[in-house]
Parts: C-alpha cells; structure tokens; sequence
C-alpha cells in the first residue's frame, strides 16, 4: 500500500497513513460530488473486461446478498445508476444458473423510504426454513450517514428471478443504542442459527481504533438484540466493514451451511479493513456457550494476517451453495486508474470470478479455486509438457489470445541450492516491499520465474505474475508470490495506481514444484499460487499491450534452469450477459 506497515507502532500514524493514501483502494469510498450524478454519455469498451461481471454502465462496488434459490443464483451488488464513481448506491440484481452467464434485472433495493433515504448499504441473504429468502442490509438514514439495519422479502415468491423486493414498513430492524458508534455500524452477515434457536448475525463496527463485529440475535428475525460482548474485536485495527463469519469442514470435500456451528469444523472470521482496503481472514473457533469467536493460537489477527487476495480485491461475502455443497466467495476489484479516467471510460468496479473456498488439510489457511463452471468459457488451447527455461529464457506462449486467457501451469526445479537467502532484516510482513526491490528482472537464484502477462512485443509494457524462492534457514524456504504493475502500462498519470502486489505461499517444497494459475482478462490479471494458497489481483491499464498487441510470455530470471512440466492455456470465451 506504499507505506511501512513495519513502521506502525501507534495507531494516530496508522491512520494517518492511510488517510495520506492516494491510490486506487483508498480508505472508505471516496465523494465525488461533482461526478456521482454525471452520467455516462458513452462506454469507452477499452479496458473492459470479457468475462468478469461487471454492468454496462457506471459504477460497481461490493458484492450483495449472493445466495442460491430455487436453482438460480442471485448476485446483488452496489451500483450509482447515476455515475462512474461512488454514489446514489443501490442493489443492482443480476440472475445466474451457472455463475457465468448473468441476466441483469432491475435494481431489488433503492432508496424509497425514510429508514434508507440516503442509501441502500451492502449486506447479505439469508433463507429461512420453509424456504424463505430475506435480505438484510444497511439503510443510511441522514446526511451524517447514520447507519441502521432493514430487512427486504421478495414480493412475489414463486417469481423464478425474485425480480421484486419489498421493504416492510417495520423497518428499521436495528438501529445503534448509545454504545454503538452509529455511522460505523453496517454491513450484517448471513445469519446463523444458535443451539438455542436463536438467529444471529454479526455487524461491522468500532470503538476509536478498535475494529468489532458486534453480535445481535433474534427469536423470530424481526426483534434483535444486542448481545453484550461481540462476536470478536481487536485492537488497533479501525472500521470492520463486511464482516463474514461461517464454518468450513475440517475434513472432505463437503462444505457446509452457514447454521453449521459444531462439528469437525473450524470457524472463518473475514472482516474488510477499511484503513487498507485489504480482506483479512483467521481460523478459529466458535464457542457456542460464550457466544465468542476465538482465532487459533498461531494466527495473525488484523492487519498483518492473512489476506484473501493480496491485490486489488476487497468486501468479499462468502455463500453456501447448497446444489453442490461448497462454499463460494464473491469479491470486488476496484479501478486503479484516475477518477477522472473512470468519469471518461463511464464505468468503474469489477466483480472477480466467483471462487471456492476450502480449508487446506494443513489446517491454516484457506484455498480458493475459480468455480469449475468458468470452465465452459475455454476455448482454444495451447499444451506445453517439460519445457526448460533456462536463466533469461523468455518463450511465448502463442496461439491463444493473450488478452483475454486461462493459463495453468506447472514449474518444477531440481534443486534448491541457488534460493537466494532471506535477509532476516527483511520485513516478513511486508512482502510488497519485498516485490518491489527484487521485481521480475532483478536476476535471483531460484527464480524469478513465472509468466509475463499482457505484454507488449518489445516489453514496453508488462504485468508479471511470477515467484522467487529465498531460504531461511537450513531447509526452511521462503516463497514469495508478486503480480507487479508497476511496468503494466506506459501511461503515467498522477493517480495511476501501478503496485508490486505480493504475498508469501506457504507451501511444502519437498517435490520441487510449484503451480500457478493466471485468468487474464484485458484489465484485471487474477492469479492463484500453489493451488490457491496465496491469490494476488492486479488492476492494470496497457496502452500497447490490448486486444491482439497483448503478448504472454513464460519466462526465468534466475540462475537455476526451471522445467515447465506442464502449462495449459485457453483462450476465454465471452459469457452471456443478457438484458445489458
Ligand atoms: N461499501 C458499502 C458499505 C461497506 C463498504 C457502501 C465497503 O456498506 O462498508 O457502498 O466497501
């Protein structure tokens, strides 16, 4: 994020950081009142991407409510009907069967009435037994951006598409009692059901610099009340937006409901850290009786913890799917390009491929994978099998079109020896910083090596995607991960956010291999390390390297020759978005 997150002993300085952040996943949504209710008078198609979802117009924020039901899945989202920056927010609707092809709908929740005024704020679904979708989200009801919480219900039930929500007038459900902080009190969960038959549902919120989700419960959905302590808080960490908080399986390949809550299960905790834009999550458990969430001992809570993404990606919700028992997450990328430039292309925000999340049988973090539906849009194929790369080899990838792709691949070395060491000075929170000192051309040992994505032919532009291997100590190793923008585009405006996106993967080197998959995609290049153990997306604008300049390459930067036991790669089809 371009400041010392090593630095950051006080919490004044840390929010003073990111107050001084000026880039493209600034903190809090920023008001452009000027351009919120300028309206788009053509949609500039460059840039835009083929296959992830995003509107036809104007802006997009965080993902809503997605829910499976009655064999349709339902994604809503925050949209400005009115302009390409943040604004006049609603919940703009679009229906699925399969998670790629949408049919877009008329927007389910608008401001209407006095308990949402002044915005219909993000929020989740929740099916109650009997089959019975409801929506909770987070209604603004004044200037000050007083928060409380409403309910919506479909209109018409055996409506296949639930095209129309009603808001019913014994809203608000919730509104803040003197010691909760009102404008930062939003954003409610799924709810869950309690070994007492209780609902709950978990807030976001804070107390001065203390990030808390706060813990409500109910009888019969309508009457909610506070419970004393929250769910979980920390210290230090400022607003929790999206706070998501469900179950995953310790073991298998079965995912479970939201209402799981014993079992040989852990807990996830995922809150939206406004201070950094980042999604950081920690395992745990759930203590039914104290009603608490207590993360495993070994993990980092706040903002030096594990991130879903460790790129552009924030505000993700999480929903079970229970037509094939897995549990899918949904995030949003923002631009990272100028304000001024989303007012010209008319359209800012796209919503990531929707992705499986799962425990890893280590136990200590997650894996996420593109829903396999994404599949479909394959199609034409390139295969590699045991292909060296020797120090500086940079082979093409040709035959598919590399601006809109799929790209698998397996890397494998026959020796450790030449990973570089790890300077123990190094900041091993700070695997940015890292990226951006020993980028893709800094010549290493074990690596760089990876892809070059939407490159153009003379490597003016570039956006690698690629790892380098340190070693710690003896046979301990330290892989790290980076998706670099900062040579991604020739334009070089102020406000042109180009960051070296990096993460560490936690991963078991005895087999010598390493695999990586990148989904390409004019814009965004969303990429997953070791089977989806560390996922980084990158933003990126190229001037040269569009539509057929776009170039891919596989390349290796180190002095230790890597083999590519297998690479496939597809160009990607457009899915269907109908009624645009
Ligand atoms: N976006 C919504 C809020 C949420 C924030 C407003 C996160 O409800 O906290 O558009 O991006």
């Amino acid at each position: 994020m371009g400041f010392e997150k090593s630095f950051l002993p006080a919490l004044p300085f840390f929010f003073l950081c990111s107050l001084l952040l000026n880039n493209g996943v600034e903190a809090s949504h920023k008001v452009y009142v000027h351009l919120q209710s300028i309206s788009a008078e053509t949609v500039k198609d460059l840039h835009r991407t083929g296959y992830h979802f995003q509107p036809t117009k104007h802006w997009i924020n965080d993902p809503n409510g997605p829910m499976y039901f009655n064999g349709v899945y339902h994604l809503f989202y925050q949209y400005n009907p009115k302009g390409a920056v943040w604004g006049n927010i609603v919940w703009a609707h679009s229906v699925s069967k399969d998670l790629i092809n949408w049919e877009r709908l008329e927007p389910a929740i608008f401001p209407s009435k006095p308990f949402d005024k002044y915005g219909c704020w993000s929020g989740s679904a929740t099916v109650l037994p009997g089959n019975k979708p409801v929506i909770l989200y987070s209604g603004i009801i004044d200037e000050n951006k007083t928060q409380v919480q409403n309910y919506a219900v479909p209109e018409n039930i055996s409506d296949p598409y639930l095209v129309k929500w009603n808001k019913p007038d014994n809203n608000p459900l919730i509104v803040a009692d003197k010691h909760v902080n009102k404008t930062a009190f939003r954003d409610p969960t799924t709810a869950w059901l309690g070994k007492d038959g209780q609902w709950r549902i978990t807030i976001g919120s804070r107390k001065k610099e203390k990030g808390i989700s706060l813990l409500y419960k109910s009888k019969d959905f309508m009457k909610w009340t506070k419970v004393k302590k929250p769910l979980h808080s920390v210290q230090g960490t400022g607003n929790w937006e999206c706070p998501d908080f469900f179950p995953v399986s310790k073991h298998g390949t079965k995912e479970l409901d939201t209402s799981v809550i014993e079992g040989d299960i852990k807990h996830v905790m995922k809150i939206s850290l406004d201070a950094t834009r980042y999604d950081y999550y920690t395992l745990g458990t759930y203590d039914t009786e104290k009603d608490r969430y207590i993360p495993d001992k070994d993990m980092v809570d706040g903002w030096k913890g594990l991130r879903y993404d460790y790129g552009n990606f924030y505000a993700s919700k999480s929903f079970f799917d229970p037509a094939k028992n897995r549990r899918i997450l949904w995030g949003w990328a923002n631009e990272s390009d100028p304000v001024d430039d989303d007012a010209r292309k008319g359209w800012a925000g796209i919503q990531l491929i929707p992705r499986t999340i799962v425990l890893d049988p280590n136990g200590k973090q997650l894996l996420q994978w593109p829903v396999e539906e994404l599949e479909t849009l394959r199609g034409k194929k390139v295969e590699w099998s045991d292909k060296k790369l020797e120090k500086n080899d940079r082979i093409q990838i040709e035959g598919i079109s590399a601006a809109q792709a799929d790209v698998e691949v397996t890397f494998t070395f026959k020796s450790l020896d030449k990973a570089e060491p790890f300077d123990p000075s190094w900041d091993r929170y700070d695997a940015e910083k890292l990226c951006g000192q020993k980028g893709s051309t800094v010549q290493g040992g074990l690596g760089p090596f990876g892809l070059l994505t939407l490159a153009s032919e003379n490597l003016e532009e570039y956006t690698p995607v690629f790892f380098r291997i340190f070693q710690d100590k003896e046979d301990k190793y330290v892989v790290l991960m980076c998706s670099d923008a900062s040579k991604s585009s020739l334009e070089d405006k102020e406000n042109m956010y180009k960051p070296s996106f990096a993460g560490f993967v936690d991963v078991d080197l005895t087999d010598k291999k390493l695999s990586l998959r990148s989904l390409i995609d004019h814009s965004v290049v969303e990429s997953f390390g070791a089977k989806g153990k560390t996922c980084i997306t990158s933003r990126v604008y190229p001037t040269i390297a569009k539509y057929t300049h776009a170039h891919l390459y596989a390349f290796n930067n180190g002095t230790e020759t890597i083999e590519i036991e297998s690479l496939n790669a597809w160009s990607m089809k457009n899915p269907q978005l109908m009624n645009q």
